[in-house]
């Protein structure tokens, strides 16, 4: 029943039991060697690297299944309100390491391992990325076992595998057999006079949770991930559709949808799994539904989890049996919204709805703009509207992101409800992952200089500002840029094993790492290239002489689907054939695409980039997080006036970043210009059209192959790069010309690192906390 006496037996029994572990290193190594002899039944001789990290990694999970029950004994006992993060992407990255800093005993793990033997980083290094997201808005939440599309680049070209992450047992997973509900599909749903709705038939999915321990910083406090995955069984009464295929995929696509039936099908299932435990877990508080919103706060990710609002609704009439305006009441107190993009293809029906459109031109009504359902046929439901109708708040992830989304997307929702419903998140990054644990050589110097421990700064970032004071110091300067130039050698000593290529790694390193798309424009920084290696071709030795050496880094993936993205790929991995090994240029100019990439190979490219590119065409990029990871590693922006880049500038001063490109107000006018006068991209554009050019005349290989992508630019130019490339280009000389004092160049690295207090991800979920969810933090002593 679940309200026998417990604990059973001797309490004190059980108290000694359950005391915190021994954290000291000989406490370590017997709990490792006990794991070696009893989890993993290896010893001492056939112990290799991967085994000695799965002991290491059970040892500190040990430590963390402690604190975790501590954490929801804690909140068990004390029932605060609780904010629900629903996401259909976790891009995690790897926990161990990350683990060993939150808790404190990463040296204690170092000396421990040291004397088994082993050394710490290389087991760090056994660890998979948990990889369970496609970009910005997966690493922001940051579901569940299945397969994930793996590029990695074979022949020039994206490879495409499953993802290795589940190939072997992930100690940071938990099953939880004894976690499951049970999920309907199709069926038919009746409700006699007088009783409760009954929904029955159809197909009976059961959903497993899976859980994964997050620990926070420099506290007991560990909170729960609780993915799902179906479970061993299906009763498929009316239908015929495997319950397996709805978590055996992550839809590797960002920004666009497909798979139209599985995917609302994988939607419904996690979404309906978690309100049911989040249900379960309220209930055991014993107060009316009608307090749930007093209890429970719901955040979406974007509108991929929206069915939870209809399904909050269906739990609410059906099974509670309330009247529907206290349960609407409910349900709209409850959620709230985040949006991540403006772009037409991501919302979901759009681009059916634009054909709609086309077919039957004419003013449409406000009604029918705002309704649920898309009236045509077939009939749409907009995930979008729902999302904004069934939530207390909407918010943007940038301030000029939620300025679009008021003045677009939600225009007639704002004229409904007033400004105050909608309002700004920026997004922030973890300075623990993203500087701690990528850059520890900084930050020990940082701690080193403003004589305070880690903990001070890596909990509030603003006190990053304590180091102007030492931006003219010449000591200081010297041991700044050594750290850099040590992070440059480690990311080349990367290359060197992966590719097999030297690096100069005094040349200026150059980075762009993301999602591969057309409106971030990594054509531009390829086009780019290409015009750069023309123009050292172009001059004489004596000439080349004054060129400063630079080395470009791309890595991202593309959607399995995403034709011009691929050949975007393509493009750059054959360009890198041909100027690497130009004997006129290779030493001033290199170029790398770094296969799979992933979180932990953005923790190798971001503390060694001298400078970054972050160049989408004005008012596409909802913010950008990996803006912010370089600049806090002391790497210089060049971009556009785009996202969260405009904060950035706003905070380290326009003088430290490096802005080109038109603005987002121009950019409407720009494209009507394309589509009715055209101008040949030779007139507008000769350096432009002189670079494409080039890559026509199969330069850099592959016949033709490259002429859909080529046109995208040459015909409607819908990115505007054929607008900004001049600017572009400017803005990379002016880049050169700082990059030729250093002193300065360090300075100004200096000065941005210590100005980005803002985009601490304390500080974005805190605005959440504050905005939306009305909790406050409850930590565990
Ligand atoms: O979200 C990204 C934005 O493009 C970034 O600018 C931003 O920094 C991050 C975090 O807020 N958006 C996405 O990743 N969006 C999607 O993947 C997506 C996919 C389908 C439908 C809607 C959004």
């Amino acid at each position: 029943t679940g309200k026998e006496k417990w604990p059973r037996g001797e309490e004190k029994v059980w108290i000694d039991g359950t005391r915190g572990l021994d954290t000291d290193v000989p406490s370590i190594t017997k709990s490792f060697v006990n794991h070696v002899h009893t989890s993993l039944a290896r010893q001492a001789y056939n112990l290799d690297d991967f085994g000695a990290y799965q002991a290491a990694a059970l040892s500190v999970r040990d430590d963390l299944i402690i604190n975790w029950n501590d954490t929801q004994l804690h909140f068990t006992r004390k029932s605060p309100k609780r904010a629900y993060y629903l996401s259909l992407e976790f891009l995690m990255g790897r926990t161990f390491d990350n683990a060993l800093l939150n808790l404190g005993l990463k040296e204690k793990y170092n000396d421990g391992m040291t004397k088994l033997g082993f050394n710490l980083e290389d087991l760090l290094e056994k660890e998979r990325d948990a990889g369970l997201g496609n970009g910005g808005l997966g690493r922001f939440s940051g579901l569940l076992p299945g397969l994930k599309r793996k590029p990695g680049i074979a022949n020039g070209s994206q490879l495409e595998a499953p993802d290795p992450w589940l190939e072997h047992d992930n100690p940071w997973e938990l099953p939880r057999a004894d976690v499951s509900y049970e999920v309907r599909f199709y069926g038919h749903s009746e409700r006699l006079d007088g009783m409760k709705a009954i929904w029955s038939g159809g197909q009976e999915v059961l959903a497993m949770a899976y859980d994964t321990m997050v620990p926070g910083y420099d506290t007991k406090n560990t909170n729960n991930l609780r993915l799902w995955e179906t479970g061993d069984y299906e009763r498929a009464l009316e239908s015929s559709n495997s319950a397996a295929a709805i978590t055996s995929v992550l839809y590797p696509n960002d920004h666009t949808s497909f798979g139209k039936e599985l995917r609302l099908k994988q939607q419904y299932f996690w979404t309906a799994a978690s309100l049911a435990d989040i249900i379960r877990r309220f209930k055991n508080i014993d107060k009316p539904i009608t307090e749930f919103p007093e209890y429970v706060a719901i955040q979406l990710n974007d509108t991929h989890p929206t069915l939870a609002v209809p399904e909050l609704m269906r739990i609410l009439l059906d099974d509670e049996d309330l009247p529907w305006d206290t349960a609407w009441n409910i349900v709209t107190n409850t959620f709230f919204f985040t949006n991540h993009t403006v772009l037409p293809e991501a919302l979901e029906n759009m681009l059916f709805l634009q054909a709609v459109e086309k077919k039957f031109p004419g003013d449409r009504e406000k009604l029918a703009r705002m309704s649920l359902i898309e009236e045509g046929f077939p009939q749409n439901v907009r995930m979008a509207n729902l999302a904004v109708i069934g939530s207390r708040k909407v918010n943007g992830v940038a301030e000029l992101h939620s300025e679009l989304l008021k003045a677009t997307i939600v225009k007639d929702f704002v004229d409904f409800y007033g400004q105050s419903k909608f309002f700004n998140v920026t997004n922030g990054i973890t300075p623990r992952r993203w500087l701690d644990q990528c850059n520890p050589g900084l930050s020990n110097l940082i701690s080193e200089t403003l004589q305070i421990p880690k903990g001070v700064f890596l909990k509030d970032l603003y006190k990053l500002e304590g180091l102007l004071k030492y931006v003219d110091n010449p000591t200081f300067q010297k041991k700044w840029a050594a750290i850099k130039q040590s992070n440059k050698e480690r990311l080349a000593h990367y290359v060197e094993t992966t590719l097999g290529f030297k690096i100069n790694t005094h040349a200026m390193f150059d980075v762009q790492i993301k999602r591969l798309h057309e409106y971030k424009r990594q054509t531009m920084n390829i086009f780019g290239v290409v015009h750069r290696y023309l123009t050292l071709k172009a001059m004489t030795p004596a000439e080349r002489k004054k060129v400063n050496p630079k080395v470009v880094f791309f890595a991202g993936k593309a959607a399995p689907g995403y034709y011009i993205a691929k050949l975007t790929i393509r493009l750059i991995v054959n360009v890198a054939r041909v100027i690497n090994v130009d004997p006129d240029t290779k030493d001033l100019l290199s170029l790398f695409f770094l296969p799979d990439y992933s979180v932990s190979l953005a923790e190798i490219l971001i503390p060694a980039s001298d400078i970054s590119q972050h160049i989408s065409t004005a008012g596409t990029e909802a913010s950008g997080t990996s803006n912010m990871k370089f600049c806090l590693n002391g790497g210089l922006l060049v971009g556009t006036v785009d996202g969260a880049n405009i904060e950035i500038a706003e905070e380290v001063g326009e003088s430290n970043v490096f802005f080109f490109g038109h603005l987002t107000p121009a950019v409407e006018d720009l494209r009507y210009q394309h589509m009715y006068h055209p101008v040949p991209i030779e007139e507008k554009c000769p350096a432009l059209a002189q670079a494409l050019n080039e890559i026509s005349s199969g330069t850099f290989g592959d016949g033709g192959v490259y002429e859909p992508l080529l046109n995208t630019i040459r015909q409607n130019d819908y990115y505007l790069l054929t607008e900004d490339f001049d600017s572009y280009i400017k803005a990379l000389a002016l880049v050169d010309e700082a990059y030729q004092d250093r002193t300065e160049w360090i300075k100004k690295s200096i000065s941005t690192s210590a100005k980005m207090g803002k985009f601490s991800s304390d500080r974005a979920i805190q605005d959440y906390a504050q905005e939306c969810w009305n909790i406050e933090s409850s930590k565990l002593t």
